[in-house]
């Protein structure tokens, strides 16, 4: 069975312009669903029918011309492949022409074709008058040359050229992409009996099927797609461009609404804060630079605060470089396009392209930051991936890559082996799949050996720093990109790993047996001798190793705070000094808090020989204060 293309084709235009009685003329259904709709005779919000032609299954959503309702009308224009701009021959070119066609001309829409509704209504001579007035007002524009119908939904003239026509445009309209990730936005949630919750949508991107886990954005619910249907039809498939209604289970159709997105399990991260190209229309009043206005992308809308990227004001008919603050969360990926209308009074005065989904909160002026935007807007996908490297460069992993691009995984992996090619990106693991700019390894592992040699001089008794400790004190990177900066310089033979210990390589703390024996002797000799220490030179001559050794060893006691050493000539014990302290504070409470060298000697029972170097070392560490020939016990 050869599939059919499937093209949505939205009305656009003034109410009243006849944009539904053509749809029901052209489909045989009437696409005002709603009672008031009925009652009042006016579309108030969207409305859908289906039509097959020759080799194309047609989707038709059809807006309300009233200009209170244009974000009804917006919701359902974010879908569309192909306009069918409609103009009634008795009143030609009103409000809403030029606002749906503003519109359809912001989001980018590629083709389409004009109806002059309500033939019937006037003579050949206006009908020419309006034709001319059309072509003046579409030159220039995506329209231009476009077919003309003039058509009457009343007398049914008209609907076999206006069809021919709709079937030769459309055969010319690029398709949605089936192979990108599925990605419905909800324009209607609804319960029905016997099915429970459904919603409907175009379906922009991918493929959904029936039994399938979705996820709905951004509350970020996975629900399992119960039935499928598409113009009435159940399907088992539903792919890109078709209008698509989707059977929920597990879930009440009231905490679903128009703006949500339906999509795959964790591929999509919604977002506050994104990065765009935003364009004035030349009608428009100059936008100052965070100014407040209405952001509609897809069937979603929020507030946006918009900070201008390139100037303190952008000019109509101008673009600028500009940062979204959005009041909610979206879905939304670069390349789509997003309309903005004025905070009030409400109407449309722009619109714009996503360069950054994820954008993160940048100065104004910081040339960087508009560097990396033009990077992401104009470059290829090595640039692309390259600059995303760089601005991540804790390292970071495929899915955060889909999330901000919407690449496929197939896409990430092959631009990725590009730039591994060029010694541009490195591929530190696969499970997950994590990746990091080759400068960020480097950067990393020229950290590590800074902090490696900081640490050392700083605890020259450790063996090295702990892998955990060194990671936080680089940064905080992801482990895998520290675990490969910490591999190259392994391999580089520039540091050591010894059970989870850091070190530089080749240092050697580790003693000899003999030295730890000398080690011990030196440590209870002193702790034996109490304040009436030997002299450091008596102690180290007595030992089995070297002088040299012997010293080194005394060092390393003296760091660790085994021994205090208090002039050249004499070291203690820590014990003993600790003693010492509480024998004064014991004095002091019993004596008072002055003491002489005298009774200093009696109460620590120690020859003048110590006394002098013990009091002027209690003096340093503010134990005693001298004020003349006594101290003062502090
Ligand atoms: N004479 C004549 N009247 C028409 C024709 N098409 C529509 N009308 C009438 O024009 C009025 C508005 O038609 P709709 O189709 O509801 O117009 P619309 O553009 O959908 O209006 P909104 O959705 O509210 O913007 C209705 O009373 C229709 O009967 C036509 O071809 N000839
Ligand atoms: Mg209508």
């Amino acid at each position: 069975m050869s599939r059919k293309k499937h093209v949505i084709v939205g009305t656009a235009g003034h109410i009243d312009h006849g944009k539904s009685s053509l749809v029901e003329a052209l489909t045989g259904t009437n696409p005002d669903r709603l009672e008031e709709e009925k009652r009042r005779g006016i579309t108030i919000d969207l409305g859908f029918a289906f039509l097959s032609l020759g080799d194309v299954s047609f989707g038709f959503v059809d807006v309300p011309g009233h200009e209170r309702f244009v974000r009804n009308m917006l919701a359902g224009a974010g879908g569309i492949d192909m306009v069918l701009l409609v103009v009634a021959a008795d009143e030609s070119i009103k409000p809403q022409t030029r606002e749906h066609f503003d519109i359809c001309r912001l989001l980018g829409i590629p083709r389409g074709l004009v109806a002059i509704t309500k033939s019937d209504l006037v003579d050949a001579e206006i009908l020419g008058l309006v034709r001319l007035e059309m072509e003046e007002f579409l030159r220039g524009s995506f329209l231009e040359g476009a077919p003309m119908v003039p058509v009457s939904a009343r007398r049914a003239t008209g609907l076999d050229l206006l069809k021919q026509e709709l079937l030769r445009v459309a055969q010319a309209t690029p398709e949605k992409d089936i192979q990108r990730h599925f990605r419905l936005p909800i324009d209607r949630s609804f319960a029905t009996k016997g099915f429970g919750t459904v919603v409907t949508g175009t379906l922009v991107s991918g493929t959904v099927t029936v039994d399938e886990e979705i996820e709905i954005y951004p509350m970020r619910r996975r629900v399992r797609v119960r039935g499928l249907h598409s113009g009435g039809q159940s399907i088992e498939q539903a792919v890109a461009g078709q209008r698509t209604a989707v059977n929920l289970a597990g879930i009440d159709h009231t905490e679903l609404e128009r703006g949500m997105v339906l999509g795959r399990p964790g591929v999509f991260e919604p977002t506050r804060k994104l990065d765009a190209r935003v364009t004035l229309l030349n009608s428009a009043r100059p936008l100052k630079n965070r100014a407040r206005a209405h952001f509609h992308q897809g069937s979603a809308e929020a507030i946006a605060e918009v900070v201008l990227l390139e100037g303190d004001e952008l000019a109509p008919g101008q673009s600028q470089l500009a940062q979204l603050r959005l009041d909610v969360d979206v879905v939304v990926l670069p390349e789509d396009r997003f309309i903005l209308r004025q905070f009030s009074p409400v109407e449309t005065i722009g619109g714009g392209i996503v360069i950054d989904a994820r954008a993160r909160r940048h100065r104004r002026d910081d040339p960087e930051a508009r560097d990396f935007l033009e990077k992401l807007e104009k470059g290829n996908r090595e640039d692309l991936l390259a600059a995303l490297a760089e601005a991540m460069p804790r390292g970071f992993l495929l899915e955060e890559v889909r999330a901000r691009t919407g690449w496929l995984e197939g896409e990430i992996r092959e631009t990725a082996a590009k730039l591994v090619d060029r010694n541009e990106l490195r591929i530190l693991g696969e499970q997950p799949f994590t990746m990091a700019s080759a400068e960020a390894v480097e950067r990393c592992g020229q950290a590590i050996r800074e902090t490696v040699e900081q640490f050392h001089s700083a605890n020259p008794l450790l063996a090295g720093i702990p892998k955990q400790e060194l990671r936080g004190r680089v940064g905080n990177p992801r482990p895998a990109l520290f675990e490969a900066a910490l591999a190259d310089l392994t391999k580089a033979g520039a540091v050591a790993v010894l059970a989870g210990l850091v070190q530089r390589a080749g240092r050697a703390i580790a003693l000899s047996p003999e030295e730890l024996r000398a080690k011990e002797l030196i440590e209870k000799e002193f702790e034996h001798a109490g304040l009436t220490v030997p002299s450091v030179s008596a102690v180290l001559g007595k030992l089995p190793v070297e002088a040299s050794r012997a010293q080194k060893i005394l060092q390393i006691l003296i760091r660790e705070g085994t021994l205090v050493k208090v002039t050249e000539d004499f070291v203690f014990h820590r014990t003993a000094v600790a003693r010492l302290r509480d024998l004064i504070q014991t004095y002091r409470r019993e004596r008072g808090d002055r003491i002489t060298v005298v009774s200093f000697k009696d109460v620590a029972g120690v020859s003048r020989k110590y006394a002098i170097p013990l009091l002027e070392f209690l003096d340093r560490e503010h134990v005693t204060r001298r004020v003349g020939d006594e101290r003062v016990i502090l």
